[in-house]
């Protein structure tokens, strides 16, 4: 007789063997087929984990477990992406510095995932604020420089006044910042940039071959949004304008140049008449974010007082500048075709410009053919305190230049206050002894190298370069020598599968990017990351509203385990829930509901007798294993439920029991590890015998006018097939009878199961 299911004291019981024990720890065996499965590594915010983690880390267990049964060499490691705002925003509301709030976090993260049982090899853990880590950070941004693609440029900038930071366009949702919500602003700023669009054309053409969801891959698509076009020239009073379009044929009719009230050339097109006005729309229209200006509102702009000679008709036609034309598209200047361009029209309607229907002519005739793209440069500065410092210090002359590889890391210097200014500079600007630095400049006459003094760079890098490259350090995570280590990554890389449910085109473009450059630098040897990709949904509250600390309505995950529950229900539950790629709201009663289901498949240990449940069995695990491949796991429970429901109803075999607990592990792995002890048996995944799977076969009633002629047995599967069910029909004995005078219709009710033959 066993007892009572106690699920704190079975998780405890396995914790501790797994703590003691590490059977997760991943060891590379050359030849063994491998997997390697990772989520998006968390944020450790000081709340601790949410239900969204547990479901999302929960997919990744299930399918690590799945495969370990299998007998595969499965590497899941855990890691941090520790840098970020809400622990600055912390540390300068509290004082508390970011390093000490978390390695708190981090803790208490790590508490809490050993304490739903995940199968993870925690020998591996990274935090991309540990220097040992973001050493390799820094590595990577100046192999990015050496190669000229991270590089400075003056521009215009989302500047988030509440932060203090300028944000990346990917960080700008409808005009606001991303993180606080705060309306943004453009500011004029240097800034470092990494060149992604040096990579466009191969992030779009490699898209199609990913086993990706569509959602996503369309995503990256509109992201980089390919445009090709020519780029023309437009005479300007000895200078010229060069514009972008995607329809050179269409020059006949360009009666009117536009160009940005960003356009760097515009303080040579506005004539002493025109100068006031012109700053004056310039100045109300960096107010407008770009989906703003992109509306289809009514059209605003100015003349700016000169002239351009359209190339093919010979005509002067005039320049404005309106903020329908965007600065950082194309060359940020249009020729104006208001005949066949929609906002030209109403721009030309508005200002009483020449719409011409002129005829179209040939590409080619005018301009060189060119390809754009909306992605821009990566913006990758922030005037922070808590990220990745930018490994370059400015000479006299405000040159940059690279801190020495085996002077990394640039270490971030302990302060007191966190707060940047409106200056524009990080918090760092305030550490006076760690602005100063030594690096060997060669003398480009004599070739001698001498030590020079120079001042640190003060911005950060975004996060997200800081994740950019942690998939790989996984592989070789303490490795001294190198960013990651060529044969780890040989064996372990790429990615199989990852899961996560955020970061469509920013992470999952920026990991796409950096492993393409690092391919060109014979670093990887591999040109995609992640093989393939599952986007999980949300969790919701009960109403199905977002979980929210100030709604009240948050459920921690952690309160359900202790109520009594335990980790295997709730990890079992977050996936009964629904389609793992969908939202889902939070059921209690479901709770429950999977609760008694496992407390049932504990009880069934007490009731083995002598039956024969070979079919459903073998029904059992073919199904729990192909919605696993498929990653339907909220039918593999069901399936599951449904195994338990005959168990009890025909009695099971020890047999019978062993395998539920195999298939339930992945799901519920303490409880199901304490069965397969109980029962003696291994964990090793079990496989099925089609012979025992006879298809489902269904009848069919045949009519012949009418009347019940004949019952037909046919495969279920053949419901579909109309004409098959027909001919089977017509080789009946009982039906030739009265067909052989030929048939008039046929009539076939599939729902019914119903052939009606009309002779
Ligand atoms: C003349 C023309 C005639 C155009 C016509 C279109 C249709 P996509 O397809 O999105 O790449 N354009 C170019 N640069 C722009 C900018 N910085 N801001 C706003 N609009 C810009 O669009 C390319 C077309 O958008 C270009 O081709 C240009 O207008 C406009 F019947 O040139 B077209």
């Amino acid at each position: 007789m066993t007892s009572r299911y106690n699920p704190l004291e079975i998780e405890s019981k396995w914790q501790a063997r797994w703590e003691a024990e590490q059977p997760y720890k991943a060891i590379e065996e050359p030849g063994k087929p491998k997997m390697f499965l990772a989520e998006m590594f968390p944020y450790p915010s000081g709340a601790g984990l949410h239900v969204g983690h547990v479901r999302n880390f929960t997919i990744v267990d299930v399918l690590t477990r799945f495969y370990r049964q299998q007998g595969l060499n499965v590497l899941r490691p855990f890691g941090y992406d520790t840098f970020g705002l809400p622990a600055e925003n912390y540390a300068i509301k509290t004082g508390t510095a970011p390093q000490d709030i978390t390695k708190d976090n981090i803790a208490n993260f790590r508490k809490q995932a050993k304490r739903l049982g995940y199968a993870i090899d925690w020998s591996r853990e990274i935090n991309t604020s540990d220097p040992e880590y973001y050493k390799w950070t820094q590595w990577c941004f100046l192999q990015l420089y050496k190669k000229g693609l991270a590089y400075q440029k003056e521009s215009y900038q989302w500047w988030c006044p509440e932060d203090q930071t300028v944000l990346a366009n990917e960080q700008v949702e409808n005009g606001k910042c991303w993180r606080c919500g705060h309306e943004v602003e453009k500011k004029k700023m240097k800034q470092w940039f990494f060149k992604i669009t040096e990579y466009a054309d191969e992030l779009l053409d490699d898209i199609d071959a990913l086993d990706w969801p569509d959602k996503i891959k369309t995503m990256q698509k509109n992201w980089i949004g390919r445009s090709v076009g020519a780029e023309i020239d437009f005479k300007v009073s000895g200078r010229k304008i060069t514009v972008f379009t995607t329809r050179p044929d269409t020059i006949m009719g360009a009666t009117f140049l536009v160009v940005a009230p960003e356009y760097p050339d515009l303080g040579f097109l506005v004539t002493d008449d025109t100068r006031d006005a012109v700053n004056k729309y310039k100045q109300d229209a960096l107010k407008k974010s770009e989906i703003e200006r992109q509306e289809n509102k009514e059209k605003t702009g100015i003349f700016t007082g000169s002239y351009a000679i359209n190339p093919a008709t010979k005509e002067k036609i005039p320049i404005y500048v309106a903020d329908y034309v965007l600065a950082g598209y194309g060359t940020g200047a249009i020729m104006a075709v208001p005949a066949y361009d929609d906002r030209d029209r109403e721009f030309a309607e508005k200002f009483d410009l020449p719409i011409v229907e002129a005829e179209l002519i040939d590409r080619d005739l005018y301009g060189t053919p060119k390809v754009t793209y909306r992605m821009r440069d990566w913006l990758i500065s922030r005037q922070r305190y808590w990220g990745c410092p930018i490994p370059i210090a400015y000479d006299k002359e405000g040159n940059p230049h690279p801190i020495p590889e085996d002077q990394l890391p640039v270490v971030l210097p302990e302060i007191k206050d966190y707060k940047p200014d409106s200056s524009g500079r990080s918090a760092l600007a305030k550490a006076k002894d760690w602005l100063k630095v030594k690096i060997p400049v060669k003398d480009e006459k004599t070739g001698k190298t001498h030590m020079e003094e120079m001042t640190r760079e003060t911005d950060t890098l975004d996060g997200y370069a800081c994740s950019s490259w942690y998939l790989w350090r996984y592989a070789s995570p303490h490795d001294k020598d190198h960013a990651w280590d060529p044969e780890a990554i040989q064996y372990w890389e790429p990615l199989d599968y990852y899961c996560g449910g955020d970061h469509a085109v920013a992470h999952l473009l920026y990991v796409r990017f950096w492993c393409k450059f690092f391919a060109d630098l014979d670093y990887l040897p591999f040109r995609e990351p992640i093989k393939h990709l599952l986007y999980n949904g949300y969790i919701n509250a009960p109403d199905g509203k977002k979980m929210s600390k100030s709604k009240g309505n948050v459920i921690d995950p952690l309160d359900v385990i202790n109520d009594g529950y335990g980790a295997d229900t709730l990890r079992t539950y977050e996936l009964f829930i629904g389609p793992y790629n969908l939202d889902a709201a939070w059921d209690p009663r479901s709770v429950g509901g999977v609760y008694r289901f496992l407390n049932r498949c504990f009880n069934l240990m007490d009731k083995v007798s002598e039956v024969d449940n070979t079919i459903i069995r073998h029904k059992t695990i073919k199904k729990v294993t192909t919605d696993i491949h498929k990653y339907q796991f909220n039918t593999a429970v069901a399936a599951l439920m449904e195994y338990v429901n005959e168990l009890y109803k025909q009695g099971a075999t020890e047999d019978d029991l062993i395998i539920l607990a195999k298939l339930l592990k992945p799901f519920a792995p303490h409880l199901a590890s304490e069965m397969l002890e109980r029962l003696g048996a291994n964990d090793e995944w079990p496989t099925w015998d089609d012979k025992y799977l006879a298809s489902d076969t269904v009848t069919v009633v045949v009519q012949v006018n009418g009347k019940l002629r004949a019952i037909l047995n046919v495969d279920a599967a053949d419901l579909d097939d109309e004409q098959k069910i027909i001919d089977l029909a017509l080789t009946d004995k009982k039906i030739q009878k009265y067909t052989a005078e030929g048939i008039k219709k046929t009539i076939f009710i599939k729902k019914a199961k119903l052939l009606n033959l009309v002779v």
